[in-house]
């Protein structure tokens, strides 16, 4: 029941199924079954309660008998790059005495190529002898939803259904169509597999390219944002935004498991992760270099979260620059109205920039836009923005007698 089985489990209990949601964490199913949300995401709220008032949607710890089992659990990173896939197998375990001639098993769960087939399937299979494609039915169904739009892009965006037969493929077709206005395209499961790994691979890639063009612009002393600006104006160029770096529970991961199994050295891939993964530490020393001449530094950090206007942590450059930064003896303070899973202190406006030397800027939510400019200057004791993410005017900020930093 996490950001997409939530999600996906009341899109369908409001679209003409009975659905029984599960979880291992009694905290979450207290909280569904008390009619409350533990995610937050727009639109989310409205499809929750229709689902669990008209009692389409129950959530629990226990498995039941049912004929179609999604697992969307997660599948994090090891230290060695490697996928860890112990939720899945749990998940499988979970499901696979239920399991019996007709039932359609699908896995939502990013993951590498062979895993639906010899992972889950192999589970089920031995212990109830049961044959996917023969059987059952066994089928990839990747999630590709943008948090911040996951209700609108889990009813509109294109779904690639992988199945480990034809029959398997069309009937999570049938599954989906329920509620996806999106068109559906059917394959095998490692292409839908690989295709899920393609599509953060390319965006990893492509803001990997974005950060370097960033700092070689920053060699040249050239303004990288109005590259960027001029280029995308070919008709096929689209280059993205550089940043502080690449968080979030997808991009940053999806590109270790294209190379899990294969024997390649000196991929592009793996360049471009390493490009990214270093991005905070590239720019806390930046941020270190502006606060050179301040003593006892004190900074202000608009935007603690992975991106702007979502409110999750995971994996967010800040957190890693926070670091880095308090390790070097500097006073950090936070101002985020948007954050919902941050563990460290948070500060009101006002308190977070008063006496700062230096407001950094990592990401651009909309309730940053009516804090004036003035305002700030006012509070600050050195007066220095470092933008990280072109969300302010130059200009502007120089108006109010602020020094302007970008990447
Ligand atoms: N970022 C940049 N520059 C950019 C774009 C993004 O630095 O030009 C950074 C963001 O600030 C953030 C990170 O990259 O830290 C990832 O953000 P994102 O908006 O690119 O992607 P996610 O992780 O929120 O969602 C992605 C989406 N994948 C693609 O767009 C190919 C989404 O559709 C997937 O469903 C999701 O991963 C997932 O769950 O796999």
């Amino acid at each position: 029941m996490g950001y997409i089985g939530l999600p996906t489990a009341c899109m369908m209990a409001n679209n003409g199924f009975s659905v029984l949601g599960i979880d291992v964490n009694d905290e979450i199913i207290n909280k569904l079954n008390s009619g409350h949300l533990h995610i937050e995401e727009p639109d989310l709220e409205e499809v929750f309660k229709k689902a669990f008032y008209e009692k389409k949607l129950s959530v629990s710890k226990q498995v039941k008998k049912c004929d179609v089992y999604i697992i969307a659990v997660p599948t994090p990173v090891k230290k060695n790059n490697k996928a860890e896939l112990k939720y899945v197998v749990e998940a499988a375990e979970m499901i696979r005495d239920f399991v019996s001639e007709g039932s359609l098993v699908i896995l939502e769960s990013t993951s590498p190529p062979g895993t639906t087939r010899n992972i889950v399937g192999d589970i089920i299979t031995k212990k109830t002898g049961l044959i996917a494609g023969k059987d059952y039915f066994l089928a990839f169904c990747p999630e590709r939803v943008l948090p911040g739009k996951i209700i609108y892009e889990l009813i509109n965006n294109d779904r690639v259904i992988g199945g480990i037969d034809e029959k398997s493929a069309n009937l999570a077709k049938e599954v989906y169509g329920s509620f996806v206005k999106g068109n559906m395209h059917l394959t095998t499961l490692e292409t839908s597999e690989f295709v899920k790994l393609a599509e953060n691979t390319y965006r990893d890639i492509n803001i990997a390219f974005a950060n370097e063009i960033a700092d070689i612009c920053e060699d040249y002393k050239i303004n990288v944002w109005d590259v960027i600006k001029f280029a995308n104006m070919h008709p096929r160029v689209n280059i993205l935004n550089p940043g502080p770096g690449v968080g979030g529970h997808c991009i940053a991961i999806d590109p270790w498991f294209i190379l899990e199994n294969i024997n390649r050295k000196d991929t592009l891939i793996e360049k471009c992760r390493n490009i990214n993964n270093a991005r905070p530490y590239i720019i806390s020393k930046k941020i270190l270099n502006i606060l050179n001449e301040s003593k006892n530094p004190k900074v202000t950090i608009f935007g603690i979260t992975y991106k702007e206007n979502v409110g999750d942590t995971r994996e967010s450059p800040a957190l890693e620059i926070m670091e880095v930064l308090t390790k070097n003896g500097v006073n950090v303070n936070v101002y985020d109205p948007v954050v919902t899973n941050f563990k460290g202190k948070l500060q009101n406006l006002e308190d977070s920039l008063k006496d700062s030397d230096l407001l950094l800027l990592f990401v651009g939510h909309e309730q940053y836009k009516s804090v004036s400019l003035n305002y700030i200057a006012g509070l600050m004791r050195n007066k220095n923005i470092f933008d990280t993410r072109n969300f302010y005017s130059q200009a502007e900020v120089e108006k109010t007698g602020l020094k302007y930093f970008r990447i």
